[in-house]
């Protein structure tokens, strides 16, 4: 049930100081309960700092927030919202165009975080990201989607919402419901579900950042970022990170284990992966090698593209960020169905890799279809046949008592027992 309207007063917006502790080429705007959750996480480890604005009809949520700039949405705005109709920003609330320039101004990147399936979320970003794309920045959605029984309007609401963020954003990050829920035990109430979708989306963001930020030296440029984030490429992501001797030896188990993956190394979807690896001291050859072949292992079919920054605040840590991403290109990928918003791979698409090699034979085998999209090739329906052969006389054993090993009579030649066919010269 959505939380209770504001009153109808006089909205408020406070803008604070901007604290900026080191420069910051990200700005974040969050919009909505579960996007104001994510920028809280994201903002005690310095993500946004400074740069950092928060939209939202929910005036509980936005008096909590610690965002530099807020804007609290009166509830006729909220309403309008709700009609779906089509508006301008301004029309909208009429500080809205000025807060977003100022959050963008100098920013090469901004992060728009809400939880896809919610009125305010949903329907303001379409509107938000032409905003910041005039800005001049690289628009990057960070988004949840909705848990199994919320409902089919939230689920076709964010459906709809994720296929516009498609179109118009650089990239997108889903984490749907389905998955987050696999990171929970039975019985979670929702209210802690949706607590456990916050921290691995801004784990997400923090490893985007760091990825499309620091001086790195071995660089993943952003336009590569973008092609596999753009569109509904996107088929999955997970971080991981790990301290002392063995750490990146410990990273590669994490991600190959990690449950926000699970599926995507077998499925014929994925296409290409990202590897961002950061950390201090910087990784070395022989970690990195370790962490890339363990990848390159578990998602055998994919390009691997691998980023190396060192990052002076990891104190020790060595942290990877894992994308993963489907084999259809950006514009065709967009016709993903339901399944995919709930984070499923199907199970007719995915198989343990050595399985689905042989059954596929070589990458040729995988071909695109009308939409784009990448299936198996079908085999042709099999036809039961009769093998050609006929039973030879058993010559000197004929009288003799048969000579039976496990069931089958081995005086009867190999060839006609196993039913092989013998090719004629
Ligand atoms: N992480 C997180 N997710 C939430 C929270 N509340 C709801 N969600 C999820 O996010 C989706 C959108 O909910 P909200 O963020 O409240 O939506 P909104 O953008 O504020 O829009 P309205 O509330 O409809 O005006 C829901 O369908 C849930 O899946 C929350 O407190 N934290
Ligand atoms: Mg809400």
């Amino acid at each position: 049930m959505n939380a209770p309207l504001p009153p109808p007063t006089a909205p408020a917006e406070i803008i604070s100081p901007a604290p900026a502790p080191a420069p910051s080429r990200c700005a974040i705007i969050a919009i909505g309960r579960a996007g104001l959750a994510v920028l809280e996480d994201l903002r005690h480890s310095g993500l946004g700092r400074g740069a950092s604005l928060a939209i939202s009809a929910d005036s509980g949520a936005l008096t909590a927030s610690t965002a530099e700039l807020k804007i609290a949405l009166s509830t006729a705005a909220h309403d309008r919202l709700a009609t779906g109709e089509e508006m301008e920003l301004a029309a909208l609330d009429a500080r809205l165009p000025a807060a977003v320039r100022n959050v963008c101004l100098g920013k090469a990147f901004v992060f728009l975080l809400a939880g896809l399936g919610g009125n305010t979320g949903t329907r303001l970003i379409p509107w938000l990201v032409p905003a910041v794309k005039a800005a001049g920045a690289r628009v990057f959605a960070l988004v949840t989607s909705p848990f199994d029984g919320e409902g089919r309007s939230r689920r076709q609401l964010a459906e709809a919402g994720l296929q516009t963020l498609a179109e118009q954003a650089d990239g997108v990050l889903c984490l749907p419901g389905q998955r987050t829920a696999k990171l929970l035990p039975v019985g979670v109430p929702l209210r802690e579900c949706f607590l456990a979708s916050v921290q691995p989306l801004a784990e997400a963001g923090r490893g985007l950042a760091r990825l499309l930020t620091l001086p790195a030296s071995l660089p993943i440029y952003p336009r590569e970022v973008c092609a596999v984030l753009r569109g509904r490429s996107c088929l999955a992501f997970a971080t991981a990170e790990a301290t002392g001797p063995e750490r990146a030896r410990e990273v590669a188990e994490k991600l190959f284990a990690h449950p926000l993956l699970a599926g995507t190394a077998g499925s014929v979807r994925t296409g290409s992966v990202i590897l961002s690896v950061t950390g201090w001291p910087e990784p070395t050859q022989d970690e990195l090698k370790c962490l890339t072949e363990r990848v390159e292992r578990g998602w055998e079919r994919a390009g691997v593209r691998v980023g190396v920054a060192a990052d002076e605040t990891a104190s020790g840590t060595l942290r990877a960020l894992l994308l993963v991403s489907s084999t259809a290109s950006a514009g065709a990928s967009d016709e993903r169905s339901d399944a995919d918003l709930s984070g499923t791979v199907s199970d007719t698409e995915s198989m343990p890799t050595s399985e689905a090699a042989t059954a596929h034979g070589p990458a040729g085998a995988l071909v695109p279809d009308e939409g784009g999209r990448v299936r198996r090739k079908r085999n042709p329906p099999a036809k039961q046949e009769q093998l050609a052969l006929e039973m030879v006389p058993r010559g000197r054993f004929e009288k003799g008592p048969p000579t039976i090993h496990k069931g089958e009579d081995l005086d009867v030649p190999t060839y006609i027992r196993r039913r092989v066919i013998l090719t004629q010269n």
